[in-house]
């Protein structure tokens, strides 16, 4: 077996040339699997995520199935604040809830500081699937900006209404709000990478609701916190968001090694915006997966086309795995990018 450091998913993110395009699915564990479907017919999400064997399994699903690359620890970005005591449930077929919102500057009250001990299932979890594991693990949280879109709207939410109320109504509650979840992702991932993790991904899935200006200014600063917290660990970090094309350099800032793009950029001008020390991942949109094959084919080709064979990318979907997507076409997907790249 390749060791982690010499694998086609490490190379890559340190920009290096492999001898294939390494490829994994956001969203590879879950509900797009029938054996993940089985499980959680008998546990709930946090029961899986709290206990190592269910979480280490459904970790291991996607990597036995669908031969990818690297394997993504199975958790979700609101798992450190219920972990500090914050109420959130995951809702089917919503997603996040939280009750009550955050609102107010006295709400800042109810975060703390995330401590290892809050976490000890992550590190076991870690631990078993080392033994486990012939690929990189890679260890992720949500980013600030997306984290407090979750606690100050509520729950899921189309516009950012209350969320950007807060950010330009009252500026220094949201500083602090930002730069209090900036330690809570920090610890966080620090706990994976510390138990094994070999990589992070850093989740900012909604912060394409921002212009590049109120990007910079009110979210960059407490996501670059994030980075600076981790590089002592030496574990290459990803930066992924949606519709945040006019964000890359920006998001490139911020302190990771690879960015991720969505569809909505075609990959050589992501390249281009992002410049030639920056690695990139992506970028098929997940609903072309549930197109015939010879749309999947040519769009698969398509980007590694425009990749050129440059090293530093990492194929993946522009965001997560679709429910109803057929598990047998990611592995077409894998097998093809393998053979092409
Ligand atoms: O009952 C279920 O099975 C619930 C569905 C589900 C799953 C499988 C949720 C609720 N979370 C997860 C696991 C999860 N969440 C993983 C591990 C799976 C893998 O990648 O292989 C990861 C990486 C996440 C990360 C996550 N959660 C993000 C960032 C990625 C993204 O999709 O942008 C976000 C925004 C969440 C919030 C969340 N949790 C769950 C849902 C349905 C949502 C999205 C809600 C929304 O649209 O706002």
């Amino acid at each position: 077996m390749t060791s982690p450091a010499d694998s086609p998913f490490l190379l890559a993110c340190r920009n290096r040339p492999a001898d294939r395009v390494p490829v994994w699915f956001m969203r590879q564990a879950g509900r797009s699997l029938p054996e993940y479907r089985a499980l959680r017919e008998k546990h709930g999400m946090f029961d899986i995520i709290c206990t190592p064997e269910l979480a280490a399994e459904v970790t291991m699903q996607p990597v036995r199935r669908l031969g990818v690359d690297a394997a993504i620890f199975f958790s979700d970005i609101v798992v450190p604040l219920k972990a500090i005591g914050v109420d959130v449930e995951l809702k089917a077929g919503v997603g996040p809830v939280i009750n009550p919102p955050f609102r107010t500057a006295a709400d800042l009250d109810r975060l703390r500081p995330l401590e290892p001990g809050d976490v000890p299932y992550v590190a076991e979890t870690v631990r078993i699937l080392l033994g486990e594991l012939h690929v990189p693990l890679i260890g992720f949280a949500g980013a600030p900006f997306t984290l407090a879109s979750y606690l100050v709207e509520g729950g899921p939410s189309r516009t950012y209404a209350r969320t950007k109320a807060l950010m330009y109504g009252e500026p220094d509650t949201w500083t602090e709000l930002l730069s209090a979840l900036a330690d809570i992702t920090s610890a966080f991932l620090r706990v994976q990478v510390e138990a094994g993790a070999s990589a992070v991904q850093l989740f900012d899935s909604w912060a394409g609701a921002l212009g590049p200006d109120d990007y910079q200014r009110y979210v960059l600063p407490a996501s670059a916190e994030v980075f600076d917290g981790l590089a002592d660990l030496g574990v290459p970090s990803i930066h992924f968001g949606v519709n945040t094309g006019e964000l890359l350099p920006l998001m490139a800032d911020a302190g990771a090694d690879v960015v991720g793009v969505d569809w909505r950029v075609p990959i050589d001008v992501a390249r281009e915006r992002l410049g030639a020390g920056v690695a990139v991942q992506g970028n098929l949109d997940p609903a072309v997966c549930l197109s015939p094959w010879t749309a999947v084919e040519a769009k698969v080709r398509d980007i590694l086309d425009r990749n050129a064979r440059r090293p530093g990318h990492i194929f993946n979907l522009g965001h997560g795995v679709l429910p109803e997507t057929d598990p047998q076409v990611l592995r077409r997907i894998v097998d093809l990018v393998h053979a092409l790249g």
